[in-house]
């Protein structure tokens, strides 16, 4: 590789990702700038990738300000936090890290079903706090069998499908089109969707269509025995409604990877027991970071060196 080329990261999201970057190209931290309009002047010219990820991507402010910018390498599978169409209008490349994900995306889905039905984190306090000793935890309910609908159904919509009928979940979902690759059942309108399952888990892309997919209608229908699991974005759910609704019992708990304002999570989610709060950890496994650091690499090494793209998106 040419270590003279400048890659720009836009913060920090892998140890091991910056120690490769750092073998093989000029790194750049953009978060470590004090500031980040002088470093852009004095480094915009040398910059020829970026890698983002879900927090911070290539908005059209940055593609505009790196005028030798070819390829934008997304550590993650989420194309948000990523300008697409001024890509596309610049001829700039843009690669993300599907599939190495799939299965930790997946596995977690169920394991927030698990944990909001049985109360696992709750069980888990009773003990640690000395309470077993005054009398058994509270009943609980019981996951197999549940009725499981899925916005979108891609890679991780069908891994959580996949993982959900190994529980007897009969499974139904929303996608903009019927798949007929599968016998899933298909729901035209996620309000449908809502109405006739007993978990909706949010596993979609990010588009200004699916922004605020999960209304206060959807969740509504969901109704007070439904459970809302989000492994996709927070923008995809209207919190203000789905905090609301769940302070009011009208829905039945909800367990939440992603938040609309990433850290920022509701406090009055703090006190309901019928919640289980995770800090953005769907793809937060050793593996499969590191997976992902190389597919980034990858791609990047691909480009540099004139071959095809792994994984590529623009
Ligand atoms: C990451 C993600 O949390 O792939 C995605 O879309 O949200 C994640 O895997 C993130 O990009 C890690 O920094």
């Amino acid at each position: 590789m040419d270590a003279s080329i400048g890659v720009l990261m836009a913060c920090p999201m892998s140890l091991y990702l910056e120690q490769e970057l750092d073998k093989r190209f000029r790194l750049f931290r953009f978060w470590a700038q004090p500031s980040r309009q002088e470093f852009l002047k004095t480094h915009a010219e040398s910059i020829r990738a970026v890698v983002g990820n879900a927090t911070a991507g290539a908005d059209a402010e940055l593609i505009d300000a790196l005028p030798k910018l070819e390829i934008v390498s997304s550590f993650s599978v989420g194309l948000d936090k990523i300008d697409l169409n001024k890509c596309k209008e610049k001829g700039i490349r843009v690669t993300n890290t599907p599939d190495v994900l799939t299965e930790d995306v997946a596995d977690l889905a169920i394991g927030l079903m698990l944990a909001v039905l049985r109360r696992i984190c709750e069980c888990d306090k009773h003990v640690r706090k000395g309470l077993w000793k005054m009398g058994d935890f509270q009943l609980t309910t019981k996951f197999s069998g549940k009725r499981v609908g899925i916005i979108g159904l891609g890679r991780i919509g069908l891994a959580v499908a996949k993982r959900a009928e190994a529980f007897d979940c009969p499974i139904s979902y929303y996608s903009r089109s019927e798949k007929p690759s599968t016998n899933y059942k298909y729901h035209s309108s996620v309000v449908d969707l809502a109405s006739n399952c007993d978990i909706l888990v949010v596993a979609c892309a990010l588009t200004p269509e699916t922004h605020h997919i999960v209304n206060r209608e959807v969740i509504n229908a969901l109704g007070p025995k439904g459970v809302l699991i989000n492994i996709g974005r927070g923008p995809h759910v209207d919190e203000p409604e789905l905090v609301s609704a769940l302070v009011e019992g009208r829905l039945g708990g909800a367990g939440l990877d992603v938040f609309e304002k990433e850290p920022e999570v509701p406090e009055q989610l703090f006190g309901l027991d019928n919640v289980v709060l995770l800090p953005h950890v769907g793809s937060g496994t050793v593996e499969t970071r590191n997976a992902m650091a190389d597919l980034v690499i990858g791609n990047l090494e691909a480009h540099f060196l004139n071959k095809p793209l792994l994984t590529p998106v623009v």
